[in-house]
């Protein structure tokens, strides 16, 4: 490695937990049902007191919302859903005050096709301006565009349906690899790579401390756009191998760095969200000597409790499934790269509901293991608003109870091919975006207190139990379990440094490791108990004097070779090593 580049446990961030706030449903502050950024900005001592480092804002630019704000018609400004640029400041400048950092979302493989880039592209038809903005083909050769099977290739879109949708008036298709109100930039084109980079710079002059990148390894599209393997039981073909991590996506990526970040005055955090990324490529993306990224999503874990059938084909998560793939990308990434570590986001079902336990007795400890095992691996963890109180999945009864336009095409077409509604709201019911998208639980009061008006989406009628409020109040709380957590990571640098060792890989209900830090001469143990059933395990010896570092219950005999965890105990333990 240069000289001049510091390995990644070195960079700012190391050390850092990073908190998403989804900011349709963090906090309302004018009772329209929506949350805003004065909402957020009244929430800010709440999340001080959490501790966390940096805030990332799902997307609060001017919309028409048919993704929830991921389809952007005005990159420069806010929507006047969530407030005004003014309201910007005011949150940024607070944040700043209590020494976190903002981190916006930055939406670029696709615009909303109401941004006027779009509509310049379409509206100029073929040989316009701005056609070569967005990626338009015509009709497959030989068929009649516009008809059933013409599209220019096979891929089927995110969101159901063809990838492709067809503009009557210049005869030609765009491609949207989601919401067909979501076109795909064509990052081929120079143009569209510099307006880009002078837009995410201005909002860096503004004062932002970096980005979350959606879906950036999608950006660039094998040339050709050929047709994917069409798998069992879908209509459509799987283009994924065609854009996932494409031919130039490290070109664009270094690009982006060089133009945007290289050289910049305050420390930033970038963080690529990448659906398919593989451990090796993940590890170029994030080694510091090739300035790309700090760190990316990767999916991996996320789909371990899915079956053949695709994303609401639910299964039961199997724990060495897990430690497997998480192990995987703990030494893949090794010294040179760096992981993000979560469980939970806006797109995913709430972690306690779904490898946890929600039930009333284990739902708290549970959420607190889930924290503990994930937080105590390498890597800079991010909460999702809410996981902080062990929210769960919501209790959806009929399909008017959901909101995302994932849910409602798989809904529609699932029902057209003569699927069974049953079925399909059970799949929702698992796996619908919608279960993290329900409103902050803050209080007892209607609504979580998260509105004063009718909130968008349903509130958890289990709010009255679950809130802030009540958890600030009890020292016991998974509020104040993660605030310890959270602070030991700015404590104890054997959670930043240390190396990762598996125990047990073949158990099917133990979780455990050891994170070594040779600097510092400290070893931690974790063990965790996935299951309700008491577990009596086998340790490494030389533990029995170590001190509970933390723990979601209070300690029982000293750890010896045999210890026996109660149900969904977890425990780390920290020793001298030199
Ligand atoms: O998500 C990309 C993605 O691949 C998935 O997580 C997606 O949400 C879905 O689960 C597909 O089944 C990002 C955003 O996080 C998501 O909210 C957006 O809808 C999507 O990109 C498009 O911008």
């Amino acid at each position: 490695m240069p000289e001049n580049v510091p390995g990644p446990a070195d960079s700012w961030w190391s050390d850092a937990v990073v908190y998403q706030i989804y900011p349709r449903s963090f906090a309302d502050s004018d009772a329209d049902g929506i949350g805003d950024l004065p909402g957020i900005i009244e929430r800010l001592d709440y999340l001080s007191q959490l501790g966390v480092d940096v805030l990332w804002l799902s997307p609060v630019y001017p919309s028409p919302h048919d993704d929830n704000g991921y389809d952007i018609s005005n990159y420069q400004d806010i929507d006047p859903l969530f407030g005004t640029l003014a309201d910007f400041e005011r949150l940024l400048a607070g944040v700043h005050e209590r020494g976190m950092k903002l981190v916006m979302d930055l939406v670029v493989n696709h615009t909303s096709d109401e941004h006027p880039w779009f509509t310049a592209s379409r509206d100029g038809g073929p040989g316009g301006d701005k056609r070569d903005w967005y990626v338009w083909r015509p009709a497959r050769e030989g068929m009649e565009p516009g008809t059933p099977g013409a599209e220019p290739n096979n891929w089927g879109s995110f969101f159901s349906g063809p990838a492709w949708t067809y503009d009557k008036a210049s005869g030609e298709y765009y491609l949207h690899l989601f919401s067909r109100k979501q076109p795909d930039l064509n990052w081929d084109n120079p143009e569209v790579r510099q307006a880009v980079y002078a837009m995410m710079r201005w909002w860096l002059e503004r004062g932002v401390d970096g980005f979350r990148m959606d879906v950036i390894n999608l950006i660039s599209k094998a040339p050709g756009l050929p047709d994917g393997p069409v798998h069992k039981g879908s209509r459509y073909g799987d283009g994924s191998a065609h854009y996932i991590c494409g031919p130039r996506i490290h070109e664009y990526i270094a690009e982006m760095h060089r133009e945007v970040f290289e050289g910049h005055a305050r420390p930033l955090l970038t963080v690529g969200e990448m659906p398919g990324v593989t451990v090796e490529e993940a590890r170029l993306f994030t080694d510091p000597a090739r300035r790309e990224l700090d760190m990316v999503f990767q999916f991996e874990h996320v789909g371990l409790d899915q079956g053949p059938g695709g994303k609401f084909d639910v299964r039961a998560l199997k724990l060495t499934d897990l430690k497997a793939s998480l192990g995987r990308w703990q030494a893949g990434l090794g010294e040179t790269g760096w992981n993000s570590l979560y469980f939970s986001n806006h797109d995913q079902p709430r972690v306690v509901s779904r490898f946890g336990d929600d039930s009333p007795a284990y739902r708290d400890r549970s959420a607190k293991l889930l924290a503990t095992v994930l937080h105590l691996h390498r890597g800079t963890p991010f909460v999702y608003q809410g996981e902080e109180l062990a929210m769960a999945n919501a209790p959806f009864a009929t399909i008017d109870d959901f909101r995302d336009i994932e849910s409602l095409n798989h809904y529609r077409d699932q029902l057209a091919l003569g699927a069974e509604e049953t079925h399909i709201l059970e799949g929702l019911r698992h796996r619908s975006r919608d279960n993290a998208r329900t409103p902050m639980q803050w209080d007892a009061t209607a609504h979580g207190g998260f509105t004063a008006g009718t909130p968008w989406i349903a509130v958890n009628p289990d709010h009255v139990d679950v809130n802030a409020k009540a958890q600030l109040a009890d020292p016991d709380s998974v509020f104040h379990y993660y605030r310890r957590l959270i602070a030991l990571r700015h404590t104890e640098p054997a959670i930043t440094h240390g190396d990762f060792h598996l125990l047990h890989p073949e158990h099917e209900q133990l979780y455990a490791f050891t994170r070594h830090d040779a600097a510092s001469g400290t070893e931690l143990l974790v063990i965790a108990n996935f299951g309700a059933a008491d577990l009596t395990v086998g340790l490494p010896h030389g533990w029995e004097d170590s001190e509970t570092l933390i723990a979601n219950l209070p300690a029982g005999p000293p750890l010896t070779s045999t210890y026996t965890l109660r149900p969904w105990e977890a425990r780390v333990h920290r020793r001298r090593t030199a």
